[in-house]
């Protein structure tokens, strides 16, 4: 295995790319998902499973982690990967998105966010450094700079000073990351839904040389439209060498879509926390296992999946399940929705790698649309 990190792209269809990241701990298949492992493990599932669906990387919260059970005593304990038994990549998000989301009584400096944790009432502050140092803890493969998100709607005023912090923040962090050759730092460009800031803050991060980069600052609030407008804007600017992120995008649609227009890796808690309020993704579209058509319906959700939960359980015990509020419905769910997102994905790369990636994008759109009740 690879004792640097570093990216290759094996082809192209369109903008699309199919690539490999390769890291001391394992290699990454792009496009790529990542489960979502906030607090250490990905819900509702064994991480054994996670694995042979498919996932080379999954995702974990700095922001989580420094609270419960704290960066240091994770370090104490060997680092993150041994703690919850997962030996390959881990990309840690830098925290600031999350303690804007969770927190309570933020107050954000330029030398970082002080806020109060949502699990015991206790002050932290989170610097740029910080978050770096708290991100070697846990010993992330991948570490996120600390940035400032902005919601949209947004004043552009607000857009331009939060971008201009994140650029000031990607400077610390990288200086803070210093040099580590199996591991990267990636940069996160924002600029909400304003061209001009987009381009200016890819353009000045490409500056920075880093290994990597993200797109944040989507997905919170604006029209999928505009989302995909902003990654015309920026994925050309972006260096075709290094991989690039779209942060916690997003239904399989936005995906697909995303990927079309050069996005290799992604994030998303949508088919973990549906599967545990009882909604299926599927070839046809999304499935909500408490609606009553399904109390009699013997059918599995897929059964042409060669996943367990998707083809050998009948809708009917599902809705049973999801009615009764019983754990094994969010286990079977997530269970299914993590195999749906992993076969996408490899669907995608698939597509890449023999040219047909606008076919295959319209015959999975039309799967979604027509539905099978
Ligand atoms: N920044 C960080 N994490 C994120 C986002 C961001 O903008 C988003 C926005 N979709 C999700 N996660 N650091």
């Amino acid at each position: 295995m690879s004792d640097r990190f570093s990216f290759e792209v094996l082809a192209t269809d369109g903008k699309a790319r199919r690539g490999l990241v390769s890291m001391p701990r394992g290699a990454v298949r792009t496009p790529a998902f990542m489960p979502v492992g906030t607090a250490g493990t990905v819900k509702a599932m064994y991480l054994d499973q996670v694995r042979a669906l498919g996932s080379d990387i999954i995702l974990g919260n700095t922001y989580h982690l420094m609270l419960r059970p704290g960066a240091e005593r994770v370090a104490r304990l060997g680092g993150l990967h041994d703690f919850a038994r997962w030996p390959y990549p881990i990309l840690t998000d830098s925290g600031g998105f999350q303690v804007m989301s969770l927190a309570q009584l933020r107050k954000l400096t330029e030398k970082g966010v002080t806020f109060k944790s949502h699990v015991d009432g206790a002050r932290y502050e989170l610097t740029p450094e910080r978050s770096i140092e708290i991100q070697g803890l846990l010993d992330s493969d991948i570490q996120m700079q600390l940035d400032e998100c902005v919601a949209l709607p947004a004043e552009e005023t607000a857009i331009e000073k939060a971008m201009e912090l994140s650029l000031r923040w990607a400077e610390r962090c990288k200086a803070a990351f210093g040099d580590q050759p199996g591991k990267a730092m990636f940069g996160i460009v924002q600029g909400g839904d304003r061209p001009a800031l987009r381009e200016r803050s890819a353009e000045a991060l490409k500056a920075m040389s880093l290994k990597g980069y993200a797109v944040g600052g989507l997905a919170v609030g604006e029209p999928q439209a505009v989302m995909l407008d902003m990654l015309d804007v920026v994925c050309p600017v972006l260096p075709k060498e290094k991989p690039r992120y779209l942060m916690g995008v997003g239904t399989p649609d936005d995906i697909v879509k995303a990927v079309m227009r050069g996005i290799d890796m992604f994030d998303c808690v949508m088919p973990t926390r549906a599967g545990r309020h009882g909604l299926a993704y599927t070839r046809r579209g999304k499935i909500n296992l408490r609606n009553a058509r399904h109390a009699e319906d013997p059918r599995p959700l897929d059964e042409e999946s060669d996943c367990t939960a998707a083809r050998d359980y009948s809708r009917a015990y599902l809705h049973h399940l999801v009615k009764s509020g019983e754990a094994l419905a969010g286990m079977l769910l997530t269970w299914n929705n993590l195999s749906y997102y992993q076969s996408l994905m490899q669907g995608l790369r698939d597509a890449i790698e023999t040219a047909r990636l606008t076919d295959h994008a319209a015959a999975l759109s039309e799967g979604w649309e027509r539905g099978d009740i």
